[in-house]
């Protein structure tokens, strides 16, 4: 997959896409990121990349041309990969795990990170297809949720996880908690591991992950165990408690 990203602070994004898993995703050629920086694409003598808003108002509101001009040169780098434009907004629909499946089975993804008060309208009715918001709290600009949607968009490319990370069983995926984990030591400070971890009874083990899973899922975000599709065995083992 390549994702290009659009934006005034390209360096915002070094840290976090060279460390970790990105980073190895992109050393084994399974995702190319390209940082765009809108500024570059700026003809104005002092590099300017927002303006007064017509009409008035408080704030400033992002130019039109040097964000084009960025969009079509990354366009015109690989005219043939089919391409999804998507702009980082408050106003976009809030992203998900389902929306990071759909977007993951895509061969290239151009983001443009808004900021300011906006950007023009006429970049949103030309170039994008889609509008994405990570939820319902004010931030600076579309930088960290651009992050936020490559790393769980990065992470469900075929051969970026190996098979002992895999985001099969991911929580979300199957829509319920994780189960509570433990590692050594046995005894940490008097308090104890669960006894059925050690005992070696790997159905028993599985049973009391799951009923973990569904109890922690009701207690905690009792919103998900509506919506999760559970199992007769599952029923059964909420009714225990
Ligand atoms: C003046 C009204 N503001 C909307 C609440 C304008 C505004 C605030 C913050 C416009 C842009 C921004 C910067 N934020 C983003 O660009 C952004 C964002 C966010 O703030 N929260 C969650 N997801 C996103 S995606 C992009």
């Amino acid at each position: 997959m390549q994702i290009d990203i659009l934006t005034i602070f390209p360096k915002m994004f070094e840290s976090p896409f060279q460390e970790s898993i990105l980073k190895k995703a992109q050393e084994k050629g399974l995702l190319k990121i390209n940082l765009i920086d809108i500024r570059s694409f700026s003809r104005d003598k002092h590099k300017k990349v927002d303006d007064y808003p017509f009409g008035g108002g408080v704030g400033m509101v992002m130019k039109p041309e040097p964000i084009f001009e960025a969009w079509e040169f990354v366009c015109a780098s690989n005219p043939d990969l089919p391409t999804k434009t998507i702009l980082l907004t408050p106003q976009g629909r809030t992203f998900s795990q389902a929306k990071a499946q759909e977007l993951s089975k895509l061969k290239r993804l151009i983001l443009i990170c808004g900021h300011y008060e906006g950007i023009d309208e006429r970049v949103r009715e030309q170039l994008v297809d889609e509008e994405i918001s990570i939820g319902d709290y004010v931030l600076t600009g579309g930088e960290l949720p651009a992050m936020v949607l490559v790393d769980a968009v990065a992470r469900l490319l075929p051969g970026v996880l190996g098979s002992e990370e895999s985001a099969l069983d991911d929580s979300f995926s199957d829509g319920l908690l994780e189960y509570p984990q433990y590692t050594r030591p046995r005894v940490y400070r008097g308090l104890e591991v669960p006894e059925v971890l050690l005992s070696g009874d790997h159905e028993k083990i599985r049973l009391w992950r799951r009923k973990q899973s569904l109890l922690r899922t009701r207690q905690k975000r009792a919103d998900l165990l509506k919506k999760a599709r559970l199992s007769e065995e599952d029923k059964k083992l909420l009714m225990e408690n």
